[in-house]
């Protein structure tokens, strides 16, 4: 698993989206979440997918070929605090696109900063993803930074918010520093892609 990784290409624009007949895991969820290096640690790597330079810039969305079987698909973040509501849009606009325009995405991983409450565009991306059919599973990311009880108070208000999530099913926590929840998330993909 995980044997031989591939970077395929970035895209900026609709006519760019991949179309290698692979099914693709996407990785989204606000600017600084911790996409790129979720990545990274899934395939034990420390630079392969980029991790962000300039926070909030417009960037590519990112294709990673792995063991010529799946591809893991880093999207754009949004909602920097500086990002401007035009900028929102063009976001909202390009990931509305992917979704629309895929056919090969089998699963989302939603990202989620376990220190803050889902943000306005954490809702709207949450929607588009229901709206597409498309099954996705919430990451409540950096758990490093909380201690036990306050763990808990997330998974309590994160369920309170989202009620359709189950820790374990399609809630899941992690961290880069600690990998804390990679082997779960692991054999999440290993079940998905490696297992006939
Ligand atoms: N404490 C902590 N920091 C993290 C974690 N994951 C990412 N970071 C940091 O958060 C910043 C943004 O990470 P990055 O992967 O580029 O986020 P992206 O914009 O969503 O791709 C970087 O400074 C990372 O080192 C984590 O699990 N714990
Ligand atoms: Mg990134």
């Amino acid at each position: 698993m995980f044997k031989k990784l591939e970077f395929l290409r970035s895209a900026y624009t609709v006519n760019q989206f991949d179309k290698t007949d692979l099914p693709e895991v996407i990785f989204c969820g606000r600017s600084n979440v911790g996409k790129s290096s979720l990545i990274n640690t899934l395939l034990n790597r420390k630079k392969f997918a980029k991790i962000s330079s300039t926070p909030g810039k417009t960037r590519s969305i990112n294709y990673y070929l792995i063991d010529e079987q799946f591809k893991l698909v880093d999207l754009p973040g949004y909602g920097y605090a500086k990002t401007s509501i035009a900028e929102r849009e063009k976001w909202a606009k390009l990931v509305q696109d992917y979704l629309s325009n895929s056919d090969f995405v089998d699963l989302a991983f939603h990202l989620i900063d376990s220190r803050h409450k889902p943000t306005e565009l954490d809702d709207k991306l949450n929607l588009l993803l229901k709206s597409s059919s498309i099954s996705y599973i919430v990451i409540l990311n950096k758990v490093d930074k909380l201690n036990q009880s306050q763990l808990a108070e997330t998974k309590r208000r994160i369920v309170k918010h989202y009620p359709e999530l189950k820790f374990g099913e399609n809630l899941f926590v992690f961290s880069s520093i600690t990998k804390n929840g990679r082997k779960e998330l692991m054999s999440l993909l290993n079940k998905l892609f490696y297992s006939s």
